[in-house]
């Protein structure tokens, strides 16, 4: 266990809840601020351990110091006892409820808790709905032993009914090392696939068609060509989980599985790295922003430029996430210590 955990979980319960109130430049300044602390590797005794780092403002400090000297933070008793704010919390941990919406159902509706909104549920939109279905279920956080029967599962099956060359890895959390994860990240490629072609794409939907056979996918919240999302069980016994799957053609699989594994603050940490090396870096590739002199090319394949909407510019092939570390200057870092 980090030996700043206190401070850790008392700040990210702060982050959490600017997240759900819709507050994002609230919520990034507290993530920013729990990662430096992560990242310090000792105890910390004293603010003067923290208050050069970069992320870390003098109204940060100040939080720790008060967490130091009393073992809490008012402001976190405050958010964790409010009713409103953790309904909206409740709210928006549901799946097509956003801040706006969860406030105006605790502000105008005065509901409070996922009872409430059953019964109230005519003022949901449909996604909302069917989110607010599997909601006692999904707000339980997956162990990590169980996504790996998910994992297993899905090889066996996908193997047996679809196609044995199909590579199949999970991401998000679960890759970072998470001991639980909120959702299941599936990525979905194939050694022989290409985004030359786009003829592959049809594998997703034949997965989905075969999960959904068998009984493992048991709702759908949205599917296209290269995601889906929707619900998943392994069995009765066990809760519904949500399942995000992608499908990544090989030659972009990399800065797939690195955009997947995340996390959603080391991909922007990463993106503004890649930009001050002249590279624009999503999760369909890597690609030379034109006018930058690019010292270090790998090798280049195929694909002409990114898919629509993506930054102009040459796609470069990568054949590891390291590869695209190197690109961008950066030293590798395994996927456990991406939790930033
Ligand atoms: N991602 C991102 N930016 C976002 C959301 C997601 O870069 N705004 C990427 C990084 C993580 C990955 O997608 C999967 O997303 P989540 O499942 O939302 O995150 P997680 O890190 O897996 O955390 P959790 O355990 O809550 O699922
Ligand atoms: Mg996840």
């Amino acid at each position: 266990m980090n030996p700043n955990h206190r401070i850790i979980d008392t700040l990210t319960h702060i982050a959490d809840s600017y997240r759900s109130q819709g507050v994002p430049y609230k919520y990034k300044a507290y993530r920013t601020a729990i990662d430096a602390i992560r990242s310090l590797g000792t105890q910390i005794t004293d603010v003067s351990q923290i208050s050069s780092l970069p992320g870390i403002g003098k109204a940060m400090v100040d939080k720790v110091r008060e967490i130091l000297a009393t073992g809490a933070l008012q402001q976190e008793k405050d958010v964790m006892s409010d009713p409103i704010t953790q309904a909206i919390q409740t709210f928006t941990s549901i799946h097509g409820i956003g801040p706006v919406l969860a406030k105006k159902l605790v502000h105008e509706n005065a509901l409070r808790t996922i009872d409430d909104l059953e019964a109230s549920s005519h003022l949901l939109p449909p996604q909302a709905r069917l989110g607010l279905k599997y909601a006692k279920d999904t707000a339980l956080r997956v162990p990590y032993d169980e996504i790996e029967d998910h994992l297993t599962y899905l090889k066996k099956v996908v193997a047996k009914l679809v196609d044995p060359m199909l590579q199949i890895c999970v991401c998000g959390s679960h890759r970072r090392g998470g001991a639980t994860s909120g959702d299941i990240d599936v990525l979905i490629t194939h050694p022989s696939s290409s985004s030359d072609s786009g003829s592959e794409y049809v594998f997703l939907h034949v997965i989905v068609g075969v999960l959904r056979d068998v009984g493992y996918i048991i709702d759908v919240l949205a599917e296209g060509t290269s995601k889906f999302m929707g619900y998943s069980r392994l069995n009765p016994s066990l809760p519904v989980r949500r399942l995000d799957m992608r499908w990544m053609p090989y030659d972009v699989f990399f800065p797939a599985l690195l955009y997947f594994t995340g996390s959603d603050m080391f991909n922007i940490t990463m993106r503004v790295e890649a930009l001050r090396r002249g590279y624009s870096l999503n999760e369909y590739g890597l690609y030379e922003i034109p006018g930058y002199e690019h010292l270090h090319h790998a090798p280049a394949k195929g694909a002409e430029g990114p898919p629509a909407g993506a930054a102009k510019g040459k796609r470069v092939f990568v054949d590891s996430e390291k590869a695209i570390f190197d690109l961008v200057g950066m030293t590798y870092v395994q996927p456990p210590q991406r939790s930033k």
